[in-house]
């Protein structure tokens, strides 16, 4: 088998900002009006009224300070509260292959990789804005890449379980090198009438290049020591937006086809789901807690982060083991370990040991183990 290492990784974010304060008069101007229209049926007890969503509640519950929106025209308008995102033809780049290429070049670029290095693209991440062809090949013909891509799709561990992927195939020897790419575009799937979950969100890009260790010459590389994946059936995150819509006479614009949740049931159950996965994966390769120098862990939620690294170190964390980059980006779905990669791994000395890990939607479990070159 080939020693796999990662050798470049991409971010980009688009230039929209959200605030909490902008989304919250938004959904408050919405709730207000809602409450008018209906004000004879909630005078009757036939319907509840909207409760106002609270700034303070959003970064007390989540961390979250803004997030960033591919396009913002729309989403605070309470007519539409949802970005108005001009539809592309057949024939131009499609939105979600732009943000990719906006990841994927500094990822080659770090790696001191170009096109012709580059085997397989892996387009992965929450959704993907049509079915085919491949969003990865609509990437991989851009860059003029000869090789073969797939896009993927597994919720919040997308990135993790397609670095996954692209590790067995540098060590089997099925690519030389791999081009990962998360563009989450999650925007379009959040329910802005959602008080529960209007804030959660943004959009972001990543990318990873994995190769040979043989092939590397990048500045800040780090050996692939091991990969962990697992998946537990669960209702508790879901979005029931699919292909079927046109046949089974359901809304097709449905509340159940956006992003929904029972937040407080994840939290319970994810959390210690997710240290005994880490804790159980490290013991696999001979390490222990103190070895590990640095948490890239999944950016959903500040307190389910700090739970986390609480039960693994059994002290209070810091940014430095266990960034959190959950203020400036809120929850991009796959993509928040990899920007707090990104973000916090220049600073590591040869022999210092980070795990990468993403927990989520359907269940999903995913790490890395890594160590710096
Ligand atoms: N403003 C003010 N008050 C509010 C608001 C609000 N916006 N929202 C809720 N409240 C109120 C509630 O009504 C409740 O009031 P009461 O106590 O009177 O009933 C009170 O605040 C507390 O509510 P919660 O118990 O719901 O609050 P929590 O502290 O649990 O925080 C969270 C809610 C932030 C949702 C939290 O439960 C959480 O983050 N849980 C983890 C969820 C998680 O990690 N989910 C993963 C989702 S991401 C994923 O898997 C990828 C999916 C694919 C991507 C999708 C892209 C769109």
């Amino acid at each position: 088998m080939n020693e796999v290492v990662i050798s470049g990784v991409g971010l980009w974010h688009p230039e929209h900002v959200i605030t909490n304060a902008e989304l919250v008069e938004s959904y408050n101007a919405w709730a207000a009006e809602e409450n008018r229209r209906y004000a004879v049926c909630i005078e009757r007890g036939e319907l509840e009224p909207h409760q106002p969503s609270s700034v303070e509640f959003i970064e007390k519950a989540s961390g979250i300070r803004q997030r960033y929106a591919y396009i913002k025209d729309g989403i605070l308008d309470i007519e539409r509260m949802r970005p108005a995102i001009p539809e592309r033809g057949e024939d131009e780049l499609s939105h979600q292959a732009a943000m990719a290429l906006h990841a994927a070049r500094p990822a080659l670029a770090a790696a001191n990789k170009t096109a012709a290095d580059i085997d397989m693209v892996v387009v992965s991440c929450a959704y993907t804005q049509r079915a085919y062809p491949a969003i990865a090949i609509e990437v991989q013909a851009a860059l003029g890449i000869d090789g073969f891509g797939f896009d993927m799709l597994v919720a919040c561990s997308a990135a993790t379980f397609a670095l996954q992927r692209a590790y067995d195939a540098v060590a089997a020897g099925s690519a030389r090198a791999v081009l990962v790419i998360n563009p989450e575009l999650t925007s379009p799937q959040v329910n802005y009438k959602d008080r529960d979950g209007h804030f959660i969100f943004g959009d972001v890009a990543t990318a990873m290049v994995l190769e040979r260790a043989d092939t590397c010459t990048s500045a800040h590389s780090y050996t692939v020591l091991g990969t962990r994946a697992k998946t537990v059936y669960s209702n508790n995150i879901r979005s029931n937006f699919g292909y079927l819509s046109f046949a089974d006479d359901s809304d097709p614009f449905g509340t159940d086809k956006l992003f929904h949740q029972n937040g407080r049931k994840v939290f319970k159950e994810v959390c210690p789901m997710a240290a005994d996965h880490l804790l159980a994966q490290i013991e696999t390769l001979g390490l222990a807690v103190p070895d590990i120098r640095r948490w890239w862990l999944h950016q959903a939620n500040i307190n389910m982060n700090q739970l986390i690294v609480r039960r693994l170190l059994g002290t209070e964390p810091t940014k430095d083991v266990a960034p959190i980059v959950l203020d400036e980006y809120a929850n991009t779905a796959s993509a928040g370990s990899i920007i707090a990669f990104a973000e916090n791994h220049e600073d590591l000395r040869a022999g210092d040991h980070g795990v990468i890990c993403s927990f989520g939607a359907g269940y999903s479990i995913g790490s890395l183990v890594l160590r710096k070159r």
